[in-house]
Order: structure tokens, then C-alpha cells, then sequence
């Protein structure tokens, strides 16, 4: 058994987190994280409903901040919560946790390196056992072999932890980092990154962004960006967001652009589904749940598309407005397919429409695009 160590070092100031290079010799990686926020005092009554309200979901943006749901110590990958289950066709009900300090766990796991490897990262509040990741999980076992490696820190973090919010992300890259270096690096089952598809949703899409950035050799193949959120919008900071540098290929959907998504554009190829930022059947009665609905809707798209067989054509337009006034008429070889086989030549802004309900994906627009684009959702 080949082991890899971890080191966890506390500075004065800062956090230190060392990871031993692998494939590169002796030395190690390490990177810092600014200490949590200084505890407040805390009066007697403000401890009293602290403990009393100590499982109940936070209410405001107070609450959230003393929230339980920021991560505990120890700062180190692997965190203890934050956990990798291998699936495959043969393991589609029960995965294989993976354990990135022994390479016997993926030698004898159902892992096969000639099968496409895909990394999921789901948002706030998921998990493996959860709708999308089981959702996505069946469609690609529908289709094919796969090696399906889900992140699951549903343990770790219910909701966005304010006083982490920022940190809490980079932390996650660094162990997700430390699981593609563990792949890459195996004796017997290695994959280069270059091969690896990542798809994120909300939050996770933020992370994997940030996983680029402590990639040392080679990189990321793709990163399917699932409406990354909108919380961590870092303007013009790539290394602090997902962006068209962070791996070969980077394709972005947007469904909650503006609310709760970003508008980007920030990948290779960027779609906004219906316009981007409001989806049609998500008329909720109040307007937390229609935005919501908005940003959730991203994923039964990209679900959708790794079946479809009409699939989800998107043509190129310079602008929503012009989008909106139907003033775009790509030409038929303009149009690519949207999700999971989108070209990765694609580059730029689509648009593409769909139904309200399943089947989503309204096929390929060609000649009859005029007639399609004056039709109400079906
Ligand atoms: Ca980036």
C-alpha cells in the first residue's frame, strides 16, 4: 500500500495547509487561509437562543453567519466530511468511497481508466444520494460505461456559510485538486486530467473553477459550469472564479443569470436558455421560489441532454436583445448542440429555447426556426 502523507501546519496569522507534490519528487504544496472571523462576544441571551435555535435552518443573514454550517476543523484534505464515491454501471446503487491516501482504494474499486471519468461537484444543500446527482448518474448509465466520481460534502455544508463563504470554496478545490492529482498519479489506473470531465452546479461550478488553480501538470479536459452562482462573482479576478482558462474546455448554462446565477459570459461557450435568467414553468407564489425554480432548472437541461435524441440546438446571437426580437437567424451550420455533446469548438454567446415541460429539448430549429420562434411553450 502506498500512502500518502498530509501535513497541517498553524501559523500565527494564518491557516497553512501543506499537500505533498505527487509525480514531481519530494516537496510540498502549501497554501494559506485567513483565520475565521474573530468570535464576538457573545451576551447570555444571544447564547441562550444560539443553543435554542442551534438545529433550526438560519432565518436572516445574521443567523447565517453563527451558522453550524460552516466547516469544522480540521482544514486539511482529505476532510473526514467531504467525501468521493466512485460510481459505475456495476455499482450505479451503492458507490465506492475512495479514499485519496491509498492507491489500493481506487486499484480495487470498479474504477477503469479506458471508460470517461466525470467529477461532479453539486451546489449548497446536495448530496450523492440527492436529485441531481442519482438523476444524472442514471442518465449516464443510460448511455454507456462511465466512471462517475461524486463530491459529496452534504454532510459538510447545509447552506452558505457567510463567515466561510469565500474560503469555504477554495478549501473544497484544494481537496478536489488532491483527488485529480490521486487519479492522475495512480500506478495502475491512472487518467490524465486532460481527459477528465467536471460538471459543477451553483457553488460547485464556483469550485471547480478554483480546482485550475492548484492543478500543477496538465489540465482539466472540460468544466460544464451548471448557472455558476452569482455570490461569488469575482469581476475580473480570474484565478477567484470560473473562467475559459480553467481547463481545455469550459461550457457554461445559464438559467438564473443576473438573480442567482451569473451572467457571464466566462467559458469557451456560454448558453442562455430561454434569454438566461427566467424559465418557463417556474411561476411560483413568491418570488424566492420562482428564482429558485429559475436557477434548479439548469439541471434537468443538462440531464435531459445526455439522452436526448432531438437535443438542444443553440444558435449564436451577439446580444439577448437582438435574441429577443427574433433579429437572429443563424445559419443551420451555425447551430451546435447544448450539455453534454456540445463541441468543444463552440466559442461564444448561444441561445436556445425549450419546452416547459419534459421533453425539454425543442431539436433542431433548421428551416422551420421562424415558425418555432413565434410558437408558445408547448
Ligand atoms: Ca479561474
Amino acid at each position: 500500500m502506498v500512502c500518502v502523507k498530509t501535513i497541517e501546519i498553524t501559523c500565527n496569522s494564518t491557516e497553512c495547509l501543506c499537500i505533498p507534490k505527487r509525480g514531481h519528487g519530494r516537496g510540498s504544496t502549501c497554501y494559506h487561509f485567513p483565520r475565521q472571523s474573530p468570535r464576538r462576544k457573545v451576551s447570555k441571551t444571544q447564547r441562550e437562543n444560539s443553543v435554542r435555535d442551534d438545529r433550526e435552518k438560519p432565518q436572516t443573514a445574521k443567523d447565517v453567519f453563527n451558522t453550524s454550517s460552516c466547516i469544522p476543523p480540521p482544514y486539511r484534505c482529505p476532510h473526514p466530511r467531504m467525501q468521493f464515491y466512485l460510481y459505475t454501471r456495476t455499482t450505479q446503487e451503492k458507490g465506492e468511497l475512495l479514499n485519496t491516501l491509498d492507491n489500493d482504494s481506487l486499484k480495487y474499486s470498479k474504477f477503469n481508466p479506458k471508460y470517461p471519468t466525470k467529477i461532479v461537484v453539486h451546489g449548497f444543500g446536495g448530496g450523492r444520494n440527492l436529485s441531481p446527482s442519482t438523476d444524472m448518474r442514471n442518465a449516464y448509465f443510460k448511455r454507456g460505461n462511465y466512471n462517475i466520481i461524486i463530491v459529496d460534502y452534504g454532510t459538510l455544508v447545509k447552506e452558505p456559510c457567510i463567515g466561510q463563504i469565500e474560503w469555504a470554496p477554495r478549501f473544497a478545490s484544494l481537496c478536489i485538486a488532491q483527488l485529480v492529482e490521486y487519479v492522475q498519479y495512480h500506478p495502475t489506473k491512472g487518467v490524465r486530467p486532460e481527459k477528465i470531465h467536471t460538471i459543477g452546479y451553483s457553488v460547485g461550478a464556483h469550485i471547480l473553477g478554483l480546482v485550475a488553480n492548484h492543478i500543477t501538470d496538465g489540465k482539466l479536459g472540460r468544466i460544464t459550469g451548471l448557472d455558476p452562482t452569482i455570490f461569488f462573482y469575482m469581476g475580473n479576478n480570474r484565478s477567484r472564479d470560473l473562467d475559459y482558462t480553467d481547463a481545455l474546455f469550459v461550457d457554461i448554462l445559464h438559467t438564473g443569470a443576473g438573480i442567482l446565477g451569473q451572467w457571464g459570459p466566462n467559458g469557451h461557450a456560454d448558453f442562455y436558455v430561454n434569454g438566461g435568467s427566467s424559465q418557463p414553468g417556474c411561476a411560483h407564489d413568491t418570488i424566492f421560489q420562482t428564482l429558485s425554480c429559475d436557477h434548479t432548472k439548469v439541471t434537468p437541461y443538462f440531464i435531459e441532454s445526455i439522452n436526448s435524441r432531438a437535443g438542444f440546438w443553440a444558435g449564436p446571437c451577439p446580444s439577448l436583445f437582438s435574441y429577443l426580437i427574433g433579429w437572429c437567424e443563424p445559419k443551420d451550420t451555425e447551430y451546435v448542440l447544448m450539455g453534454e455533446h456540445v463541441t468543444h469548438n463552440a466559442r461564444g454567446v448561444y441561445y436556445v429555447t425549450t419546452n416547459a415541460k419534459p421533453p425539454y429539448a425543442r431539436g433542431f430549429p433548421g428551416k422551420s426556426r421562424r415558425l418555432r420562434s413565434i410558437t408558445s411553450y408547448s
